[in-house]
């Protein structure tokens, strides 16, 4: 049904997954779902609050201590910030079992007073690289309910067992995501959601402090004009890969129309970009990283819920990403995603080389 935009009665994120618990009151992670995204929502306007103001409160740059995470990278302030924002959040739903973080080296179990049994995992502020410029970043995170299946089990010997069931519970393909979103802040911040039917994205309303549906049953162009790689590593690419996008700046692939490049260097925003206005982002692995630099766990998988909720496809180039399962919390894969024709051409010639 189309959302109204009235002043007095606004399809609010708050409304919308109250009605999403009533229309599904068979499905119990659905009831959840409400204080789960309640959480979240108030994590994310926290976070953009954070952002909006980094520059004017000292938070730019990095932390003072000079802490690195568990990848190496140094953590900026408010990766930290960002961390403990939507980790307490979380925290406080009541609903969390298990928490996993880019900022964390290891999934972190719920105090069980609070405890719940799900699993998020996410990445509290990706690209956060940009920030000290003003340019775009976003919250990305994904919802599992708690696995007890073992999906690793040589990880027994190297860890304690209060680790071990841990861990299990955070490893599951992307297929097992019961929701996932981002929340992207830009010149406006938006929540873009999905709990398996389809995809709404809602805008944040600074006058009333709440996210407003303004973009319901978001599909995504069957094809697009835009390629979206860091084309600086394409001499490292596979040749099909470097054929497929000299296709698209030429004119000569199956829709016969030269493309055109944009690429900001933030998931998050590259991916809405693809999402709306349709063509293909990738971030695809290369001679010196095989499974390139994007999380499976917390970027890619809720990425490819999101656009293949939306009618388009996410693959790593040789499988669906979705059913990937993982065998490490911080784990990179190859991301190809996007329109469904834009991929499908790359997938098919990828196919044809063989
Ligand atoms: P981060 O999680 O450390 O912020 O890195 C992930 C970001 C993505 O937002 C973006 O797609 C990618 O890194 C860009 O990488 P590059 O600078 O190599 O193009
Ligand atoms: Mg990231």
């Amino acid at each position: 049904s189309t959302p109204v935009h009235s002043d007095t009665s606004p399809m609010t994120l708050t409304r919308y997954m109250i009605q999403v618990a009533m229309d599904n009151t068979d499905l119990e992670h659905m009831q959840d779902m409400q204080s789960l995204m309640s959480s979240i929502q108030l994590a994310c306007k926290k976070i953009a609050s954070l952002v909006q103001r980094a520059g004017i409160t000292n938070l730019t740059g990095y932390e003072d201590s000079g802490s690195i995470n568990v990848q190496g990278e140094e953590q900026k302030k408010l990766d930290v910030l960002s961390n403990e924002v939507l980790k307490n959040a979380l925290r406080y739903s009541g609903k969390m079992g298990v928490i996993a973080s880019e900022e964390e080296d290891e999934p972190v179990m719920v105090d069980e007073v609070y405890s719940g049994n799900y699993v998020a995992v996410f990445d509290p502020l990706d690209g956060s690289s940009n920030i000290d410029a003003g340019i775009a970043t976003g919250t990305i995170f994904g919802i599992f309910v708690q696995n007890t299946g073992c999906l690793a089990s040589d990880w027994e010997s190297k860890i304690d067992e209060t680790e071990l069931t841990c861990l299990y519970n955070t490893m599951q393909p992307g297929a097992n995501l019961v929701a996932a979103g981002y929340c992207m802040y830009s010149s406006s911040v938006m929540m873009v959601l999905t709990t398996g039917h389809g995809v709404n994205g809602f805008t944040l309303d600074p006058q009333i402090g709440e996210f407003v549906l303004t973009h319901p049953q978001i599909t995504i162009p069957s094809r697009g004009k835009i390629y979206s790689f860091n084309e600086a590593n394409s001499p490292q690419w596979d040749p099909v890969l470097r054929d497929y996008v000299e296709k698209l700046k030429t004119g000569d692939n199956r829709a016969g129309v030269k493309y055109s490049s944009r690429y900001i260097g933030s998931l998050v925003a590259d991916v809405h970009r693809t999402l709306l206005y349709g063509g293909v982002f990738g971030y695809p692995g290369d001679q010196k990283n095989p499974n390139g630099k994007l999380r499976l766990l917390y970027e890619c998988a809720p990425m490819s819920f999101i656009v293949e909720q939306a009618g388009g496809i996410a693959t790593t180039g040789k499988e669906r990403v979705m059913d990937v399962i993982p065998d490490a919390v911080h784990q990179r894969m190859p991301l190809i995603i996007g329109s469904k024709d834009d991929v499908q051409e790359l997938l098919d010639m990828y196919a044809g080389d063989k």
